[in-house]
C-alpha cells in the first residue's frame, strides 16, 4: 500500500534513505505510517510541530563491543545494542534479546514497536530494545555469566531505574537477568529496579514469568467474546516453546482450549491428545532441551523437522509465539484454508505484512503483537511500581491488574479502529491508539 499523504510519503522516502538496508525497521515504520495517515490528516499539528520528524528517529542508538572468555580460554567478541526509541511518556522500557539473528535493524524495529506497545499498556513507560548476537544455546552457565557481566559493563552507563529499564526477550530469561542484575549492582552499588523479570528473591514480581502468555490469552479471549466465540473447546496451535509459548499454552488450556502443537527453531510437535505442559516445562525450563524430546515419551505425538510446517496443522486459533516473520503469506493462506478463524500474536511481528492483509481480507480475527503481547511489558511496569514502593503484591493482585489491562487494550484499539474508519482492523487500531498518546506527549514537550 502506498502512502497517499504527500508529507508522509516524503517522510518515508527520507526514512528509507537514512536507514538504507534496515529492511525490518523500514517495513515497520511504513506500516505504522500507513495506519496513522487518517490521524495525521485530522491533526495537522503533528506535522507542523515536528512530531512526525522526531517520531521516526530513535532518540539514542548505542552499539558496543562485548568481549568475553569461553570455557576453553578463548577470547570471543559479540556485538551489543541498546536502542532508546522514545521517552515521551516515561523512562525507556523494553527487553534484551540474545540470539545470533540480532542486528541493529532488528533492535531498531523492536524498539519502534515497543514505543507504541508501551503506550497501549496505559502505564508510564517509553520504548527501547536491546540485545546481542550472542547465542546462549550450547554455552555453559559460566560462559553465559561472563558474557552477561561483560554486556552489563557497558550497558550500565545507559540505563537506570528512572531512565531505562531493560528486561528479557528471546534468549534472555531468569538466568540471564540474574547475572545482568548482579553485575549492575556490583558496578553501581545501587540496589534498585533497573531490570524487570527479576527473580522473586531479589525484587521480581509474581506473575511476570506468566504475564506475556497469560496476557495474550486475556486479550484474545476478549477479542473472541466480542465475535461470539471463545477458547472453550477450540483447537489451538502455538509456535515456539519458550517463555511466551509455554504460558500461552497454560492459560489457553485453563480457558478450555486444546493446544495440539508447539515448536522450536528445529521443528514442531503435534499431539492431537493435547500438549502435556508439565513435560514441556521439564524439557525447556529445567533441562534447556529440544522440543523433539517430547515425542520420545508421548506415543500420541509426532515430531516434524522444520518449524514453518506447524501452520499446516488445522486449528481454530493460532498463537504465533516464536519470532518475527514466522507466518509467511503462504502459511497465512494455509491457516485460512484450514478454517482458522483467529490469529493472535504473542511474538513481535510474527506475521508478514501480506499475511496480515490476507487474514483481514478473509475476516480472520487478528490480534496484532503490540496489543496482544503487551501483557509482559505491562507487568514489567507493575514490577517497577512494586520496586518503587518497596513491597510486593500477590499473584492474584498482579494477575487481576494484567487482565484488566489486556481487556482495556482490546477496547481501546477496537474503538480507535472504529473512530478512524477501519472497524475490525485491530492492526490499524493498535497503531492509531498507541501513536495518539505518544504524539500528544511529544507535542506537549516541544522539540526535544
Ligand atoms: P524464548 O527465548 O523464551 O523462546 C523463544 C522461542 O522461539 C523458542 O522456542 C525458540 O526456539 C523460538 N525461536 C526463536 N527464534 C526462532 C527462529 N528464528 N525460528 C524459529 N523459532 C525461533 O523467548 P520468548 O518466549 O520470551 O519470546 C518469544 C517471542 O515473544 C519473541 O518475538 C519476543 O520478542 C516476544 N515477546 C516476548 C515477551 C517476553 O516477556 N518474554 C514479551 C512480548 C513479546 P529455539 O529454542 O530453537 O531457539
Ligand atoms: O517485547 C516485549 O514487550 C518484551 N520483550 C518485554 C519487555 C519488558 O520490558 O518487559
Amino acid at each position: 500500500m502506498a502512502l497517499k499523504n504527500p508529507y508522509l510519503a516524503d517522510l518515508m522516502a527520507r526514512v528509507e534513505k537514512r536507514n538504507a538496508g534496515d529492511a525490518q525497521f523500514l517495513i515497520t515504520v511504513r506500516s505504522v505510517l500507513e495506519s496513522i495517515e487518517p490521524v495525521v490528516e485530522k491533526h495537522p499539528e503533528y506535522i507542523e510541530k515536528g512530531v512526525m520528524e522526531m517520531f521516526v528517529e530513535p532518540e539514542r542508538v548505542v552499539q558496543f563491543r562485548v568481549p568475553w572468555v569461553d570455557d576453553g580460554g578463548n577470547v570471543r567478541v559479540n556485538r551489543g545494542f541498546r536502542v532508546q526509541s522514545n521517552s515521551a511518556i516515561g523512562p525507556y522500557k523494553g527487553g534484551l534479546r540474545f540470539h545470533p539473528s540480532v542486528t541493529l535493524d532488528i533492535v531498531k524495529f523492536l524498539a519502534f514497536e515497543q514505543t507504541l506497545k508501551n503506550s497501549l499498556t496505559t502505564l508510564p513507560i517509553g520504548g527501547a530494545k536491546g540485545g546481542s548476537d550472542f547465542d546462549p544455546k550450547g554455552k555453559s552457565d559460566m560462559e553465559v555469566m561472563r558474557f552477561c557481566q561483560s554486556f552489563m559493563t557497558e550497558l550500565y552507563r545507559h540505563i537506570g531505574p528512572d531512565t531505562d529499564v531493560p528486561a528479557g526477550d528471546i534468549g534472555v530469561g531468569a538466568r540471564e537477568i540474574g547475572y545482568l542484575y548482579g553485575q549492575y549492582k556490583r558496578l553501581t552499588g545501587d540496589y534498585c529496579g533497573v531490570l524487570t523479570g527479576k527473580g522473586l528473591t531479589y525484587g521480581g514480581s509474581l506473575a511476570r514469568k506468566e504475564a506475556t502468555g497469560y496476557g495474550l490469552c486475556y486479550f484474545t479471549e476478549e477479542m473472541l467474546a466480542a465475535a461470539g466465540k471463545s477458547f472453550n473447546a477450540a483447537t489451538v496451535v502455538i509456535s515456539g516453546s519458550g517463555n511466551v509459548a509455554i504460558y500461552a499454552c497454560e492459560k489457553a488450556t485453563q480457558l478450555g482450549a486444546k493446544v495440539v502443537a508447539l515448536s522450536d527453531s528445529n521443528g514442531y510437535i503435534h499431539d492431537p491428545n493435547g500438549i502435556d505442559l508439565d513435560c514441556v516445562k521439564q524439557i525447556k525450563e529445567v533441562r534447556r532441551g529440544r522440543i523433539r524430546e517430547y515425542a520420545e515419551t508421548h506415543p500420541s505425538a509426532t515430531y516434524t523437522e522444520g518449524c514453518a510446517g506447524i501452520w499446516t496443522i488445522p486449528c481454530d486459533i493460532a498463537l504465533p509465539c516464536a519470532t518475527q516473520n514466522e507466518i509467511s503469506l503462504e502459511s497465512a493462506r494455509t491457516l485460512i484454508q484450514n478454517g482458522c478463524y483467529c490469529v493472535s500474536e504473542g511474538a513481535n511481528m510474527p506475521t508478514v505484512m501480506d499475511g496480515i492483509q490476507a487474514f483481514l481480507d478473509a475476516g480472520v480475527l487478528f490480534g496484532p503483537a503490540k496489543a496482544a503481547n503487551a501483557g509482559g511489558v505491562a507487568t514489567s511496569a507493575l514490577e517497577m511500581t512494586q520496586n518503587s514502593q518497596r513491597l510486593s503484591w500477590t499473584f492474584e493482585e498482579v494477575d487481576a491488574k494484567l487482565k484488566d489491562i489486556m481487556v482495556g487494550i482490546y477496547h481501546n484499539i477496537e474503538g480507535a479502529a472504529r473512530e478512524y474508519g477501519c472497524e475490525g482492523n485491530f492492526e490499524a487500531g493498535a497503531n492509531i491508539a498507541g501513536f495518539l498518546k505518544v504524539a500528544d506527549a511529544m507535542l506537549a514537550q516541544g522539540v526535544v
